[in-house]
């Protein structure tokens, strides 16, 4: 990447009022894009953003205005809404609008592929970056970036893009950035840890350092020896001993975070199981396995109401 310290002049839209959304939105901000959120109220939104030095900085975002074009969208929203988000936006998209989706889970543009035109692009960005926002804010928000991390960024549609102008950008925000040819992998990554972490901590209702504990091991154990055979099976291979290892490193980075769905679950939200352990599910169904441990801790999220 080049020249790093070039103010960026790029507008963007920030879909999505999430930590990581709001992450994106105040670091975009910070490098001298123009920021705007998609907002349902007109009056515009005041982030109070604590980086990762402690420092906190105020951030005002005014409403993408209807009647704009959008060149370029960060969208991070849930699984379960990436879907509707994209054709709600779909009308007010520029002819060479580039869409970055970002959320956790996988299985959320399989069934139906968003309805983009020829020169209309759609990336997906992965990242490990720790952000949250502090209970209890109603009017403006505080988000808080926890823990530093990188990010993967792949084409979705069409699959063979050149990598985005936005790159860049996006390196600047919440990089460091790499450009895949194939997001695939990296997404299988993610989904092996939020698979492991994510229901067992709305489940037990503990944050995700608890999880280090020697009453979790057999069943992280059982769990992920489950999601090697799937992901083998699925063409997405992994290193147990990695995958392991891995799983243990984030369980301490995050060690004080309440895990999304534990946060969905606690706000009386909809969780995202449905793309969590719901797709390792369909995936297996498909493949023909039998998963016992996913099937088990899937049914027992069903049965506690998420
Ligand atoms: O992605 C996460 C989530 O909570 O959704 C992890 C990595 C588990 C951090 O909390």
């Amino acid at each position: 990447m080049t020249d790093l310290s070039s103010k960026n002049r790029q507008s963007w839209l920030v879909v999505g009022k999430g930590a990581i959304g709001l992450l994106a939105a105040c670091q975009l901000q910070q490098q001298g894009a123009g920021v705007k959120l998609w907002l349902r109220q007109p009056a515009p939104l005041t982030v109070d953003f604590t980086a990762l030095d402690g420092s906190r900085h105020t951030h005002h975002f005014e409403p993408w205005p209807v009647e704009q074009p959008i060149e370029t969208a960060f969208i991070a929203v849930k699984a379960y809404d990436a879907l509707s988000c994209i054709q709600q936006l779909q009308p007010l998209l520029a002819e060479n609008a580039c869409l970055i989706l970002s959320h956790n889970g996988l299985g959320t543009l399989e069934a139906i592929q968003p309805p983009l035109k020829p020169m209309q692009q759609l990336w997906f960005l992965t990242t490990t970056h720790g952000a949250y926002i502090e209970p209890g804010y109603q009017a403006e928000r505080q988000v808080v970036h926890s823990g530093t991390g990188s990010s993967v960024l792949g084409a979705i549609q069409p699959a063979s893009s050149q990598t985005p102008k936005v790159a860049k950008a996006l390196h600047q925000a919440i990089g460091p950035l790499h450009c895949v040819a194939d997001i695939q992998p990296y997404l299988w990554q993610k989904l092996l840890i939020n698979c492991l972490i994510n229901p067992l901590t709305a489940l037990h209702q503990v944050e995700n350092g608890e999880l280090a504990q020697p009453r979790f091991a057999a069943e992280l154990t059982q769990l992920l020896d489950e999601f090697c055979l799937l992901a083998e099976r699925a063409g997405y291979p992994q290193d147990k001993a990695a995958a392991w290892q891995q799983l243990q490193q984030v369980i301490a980075q995050t060690a004080s975070n309440r895990s999304s769905m534990l946060q969905d679950r606690l706000a009386g939200r909809q969780t995202e199981l449905e793309f969590i352990t719901g797709f390792v599910l369909r995936e297996a169904q498909r493949l023909d396995l039998r998963l016992p441990g996913h099937q088990q801790l899937y049914q027992r999220c069903q049965d506690a109401g998420f």
